[in-house]
């Protein structure tokens, strides 16, 4: 018992700091030097004065990008023809009239649909007017392959006009969708009076590339196209923009040129500029009152706001808001190029970029963009949560697709997860613990000592107040005393981007008390719009956020969040969702039948507090050191530290045969899962761990207890595929085959989409009882573009009941690209 003694007693010393320090520096308006000598500044100590504010980039987001970039939410709808056929491109309705592709009978619902968005705190509505079929869902004088040609309200509907209007009751911006791909109109292309195809694609050095057929040259070509798609396109553009029934109160933000297309598929240059001047005309600056240009989406230089580089609503940790444009580069479309640096499914922009792209992450709430009845289960509260922290929380915004049925209705479950995400986001953002009357909030430095700069502005809920640092001060904190210790698990940080996005470094640490060591929450390069650092739930009272500049800038910060998120929205944790956890702090009650937790035999058994541990705690203990615990279920795992200082264990499971599992490892890595027993009857267990040759770390175990009905899992966390390939993937089942389970193997796109691999095909997997092994089907398309290696990952979902999916519940599937000779 001496070692608990040990540890009650260091506990004791730790509160009684505690308490001394805040008696400290609870009081008293002086600037305080802290132990680590920074002057802090708090409000009270700054003048009245007026200061110069610090100059702003060159490269600004206009007043729309940056209204967008506050929004951070926005929603897609997707709903055509594909809706009615159970696909999610349009390839294959040859001949087939309006009447049999979209067969709309009841009134298209629109106001539920915006009444729910707006609600659940989306700002804009975007729409497929048009999707790559070509088939309009407006009543369109440019084509008879609309809405208008079916018997949906009698030939007199118009789904976009129904939109529009109940975006307009609800004042929700909107946003076009125009698929510049049009599979059906025949101007698409280059054909001659006679249909004859004027372009021919050739290969040169392994490269494809697209030229005239024999005897033209381009201006030929252009001459002879018998129907110009783009002037077709310009038509589409003008027929909606132009009519003020069309939009939010007759304006759009965006349009959303999709530079998808089948590999298959004639080719056809765009005319950007064409289109962008047509767009300006109709929603542009100074169009009725307007302060900035309509946003583009996907219009090489034109391009105000850029795709993320993947369909899963993710931006990568570091994302700028800046791309590099260039008008005057060659690209094909009329309209020069822009770069924004992807690697690897991933946008990231550029620090230099010289235009303002809003990186704008579009995914779906199912695993379609379309709906159908395979694909109408809407991805949990905690997938869209992580979507958010991942997009919204990387200086991006969130496009999330919600698509209507074939009755014109989004269906009740996916409508309530709409509404449960948004409460989420509501409730987890609610209470900023750093605007608590206890807590208190100063700065390292700040700028002309005047009260217009304080660091009090970055907790006032206003964008256009910031605290800043003098000219030549690149690097500066905030330091948040929240008065006690308080429990959080997010702090959000915004850069004041109305004078750019400069910061290229940011470190956000915490403590304990107000005194002593900083521990590490999160670090890395951009803040931009919004900066969510997200841990494991914490228990600190100081946080203190550094952010630095380049050279001849100042850090410029608008506000600042401490929260604790809703249990749905924490950040997971190692421990498997549906597994139990038994943390190293559980101790065994000894008195009572069926208990279980850990119980200390022998040795010295020190305990750490972190937020790299598991359950945010750990203990340690050196060579001949002894515990043991006991469990209820199937299977047990342990977690812990692996350190290249750390030793051996011995386990032993009720008495049996010990095995022993190495802890050595060449880094040290926190929070690991170092030992996994095999199958083991559903009961009572007691496990047994005897320290070997060096130390061992322990933060607790994770227990399969679901009576004997186990956990699935792939067998492998990637696999590589050819284009055009099916294969079977293995599903694994552990700790039981009590029992039938089934659940769902789901493709999601990652920087490969439709046209790289069936998104339709989705597998119900099915174990019966007794069975611990089954398979499910990928497949990958035949892509004829030259695209590099993409990737998409295939995800077990919808776990029949008590069912634990775990291990590799996602795998990531590399298609080689054959392209690039990677193929066999
Ligand atoms: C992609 C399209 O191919 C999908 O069908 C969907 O419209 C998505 C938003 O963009 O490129
Ligand atoms: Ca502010």
């Amino acid at each position: 018992m001496y070692e608990k003694y040990l540890n009650k007693k260091r506990l004791i010393l730790l509160l009684t700091g505690v308490i001394t320090a805040s008696a400290f520096s609870g009081t008293g308006s002086m600037a305080q030097v802290s132990d680590e000598g920074v002057s802090w500044l708090s409000d009270m100590e700054l003048s009245q004065g007026e200061g110069a504010p610090p100059q702003a980039d060159t490269v600004l987001p206009d007043d729309n990008q940056y209204k967008y970039q506050k929004d951070e939410l926005a929603a897609f709808c997707h709903f055509g023809p594909n809706t009615f056929n159970e696909v999610e491109w349009g390839e294959a309705y040859g001949d087939k009239s309006p009447n049999e592709i979209f067969r709309l009978k009841d009134s298209f619902d629109a106001k539920t649909l915006v009444q729910t968005l707006k609600e659940a705190g989306f700002k804009k509505l975007i729409v497929t007017a048009k999707h790559h079929d070509g088939f309009c869902i407006w009543a369109s004088d440019s084509t008879t392959y609309d809405v208008a040609a079916t018997d949906y309200k009698n030939g007199n509907g118009d789904v976009l006009a129904e939109i529009s209007a109940a975006c307009t009751e609800a004042n929700m911006d909107m946003g076009l969708y125009l698929s510049p791909w049009d599979i059906h109109d025949s101007s698409y292309g280059y054909k001659d009076q006679n249909g004859n195809v004027l372009v021919k694609t050739v290969e040169r050095n392994g490269t494809k590339e697209n030229v005239p057929i024999d005897g033209l040259n381009w201006e030929q070509v252009r001459e002879r196209d018998a129907k110009d798609y783009n002037e077709f396109y310009n038509t589409q553009l003008t027929e909606i923009l132009s009519n003020d029934k069309y939009g939010n109160n007759g304006k759009f933000v965006e349009v959303w040129m999709d530079g998808a297309k089948g590999s298959g598929s004639n080719y056809q240059e765009y005319d950007f500029k064409k289109w962008f001047e047509t767009i300006q005309k109709y929603e542009g600056k100074g169009v009725g009152g307007r302060t900035a240009n309509c946003m583009l989406f996907g219009a090489d230089s034109y391009t105000t706001v850029r795709w993320i580089g993947n369909e899963k609503g993710y931006a990568a940790k570091n994302t700028w808001a800046k791309s590099t444009a260039d008008p005057n580069g060659s690209g094909k479309n009329n309209a020069g190029t822009i770069n924004s640096y992807n690697q690897d499914g991933f946008t990231v922009g550029s620090e230099t970029g010289n235009q303002w792209t809003v990186p704008e992450a579009d995914a779906r709430i199912t695993s379609g963009w379309f709906w159908g009845n395979n694909k109408k289960t809407p991805k949990t509260v905690k997938e869209l949560g992580d979507m958010y922290f991942n997009s919204v929380g990387n200086n991006a915004t969130l496009l999330l697709n919600i698509p209507p049925n074939d009755k014109g209705k989004v269906e009740p479950a996916i409508l309530e997860r709409v509404t449960e995400f948004g409460e989420n986001v509501k409730n987890t953002f609610k209470t900023n613990l750093a605007k608590d009357e206890a807590a208190s909030i100063k700065a390292s430095s700040v700028r002309g000592n005047v009260r217009q700069f304080k660091p009090g502005n970055v907790i006032d809920g206003r964008d256009d107040t910031y605290w800043t640092t003098p000219d030549g001060t690149r690097e500066g904190s905030l330091l948040i005393d929240l008065g006690a210790e308080k429990t959080f698990d997010v702090v959000s940080v915004e850069e004041a981007i109305q004078f750019g996005q400069r910061i290229n470094s940011y470190r956000v640490e915490y403590r304990k008390g107000t005194r002593g060591p900083w521990m590490l929450m999160d670090s890395g390069q951009t803040i931009g719009a919004k900066r969510l650092c997200r841990s494991d739930v914490l228990k600190a009272r100081q946080i203190k956020i550094t952010v630095s500049t380049p050279e001849g800038k100042v850090p410029v910060l608008s506000e600042v969040g401490v929260y604790k998120a809703t249990r749905e929205f924490e950040k997971e944790t190692v421990v498997t969702a549906g597994m139990d956890f038994i943390d190293i702090t559980d101790e065994l009650e000894t008195d009572k039948a069926d208990a279980i937790g850990f119980q200390v035999q022998s040795g010295t058994w020190t305990q750490e507090y972190g937020s790299n541990f598991a359950g945010g705690t750990s203990k340690w203990a050196n060579p001949s050191a002894k515990l043991t615990l006991k469990f209820h279920g199937s299977k047990v795992y342990l977690l812990g530290t692996l350190d290249p200082g750390h030793g051996k264990a011995e386990i032993q499971i009720d008495g049996k045969a010990p095995v022993t599992v190495n802890t050595r490892s060449e880094k040290r890595k926190t929070g690991q899962r170092w030992f996994e027993s095999g199958d083991l009857e559903d009961g009572n267990h007691t496990l047994t761990l005897t320290v070997k040759d060096g130390p061992i770390g322990i933060d607790g175990a994770m227990v399969i207890n679901n009576g004997g009905k186990g956990m699935i899992g792939l067998e492998q966390s990637s696999y590589t595929m050819n284009e055009d390939e099916t294969r079977d993937v293995k599903i694994i089942r552990v700790g039981g085959t009590t029992g039938k389970v089934t659940a769902k193997l789901e493709p999601n796109p990652g920087n490969a989409v439709q046209g790289s691999y069936n998104t339709e095909l989705i597998t119900k997997v099915v174990l019966e009882d007794g069975e611990s092994e089954a398979t499910a089907q990928v497949q990958t398309k035949r892509n004829t573009d030259k695209t590099g290696n993409e990737w998409f990952t295939v995800e077990l979902t919808e776990p029949s009941e008590d069912l634990i999916l775990g291990l590799n519940q996602t795998a990531k599937i590399t298609i080689k690209d054959m392209e690039s000779g990677g193929g066999e």
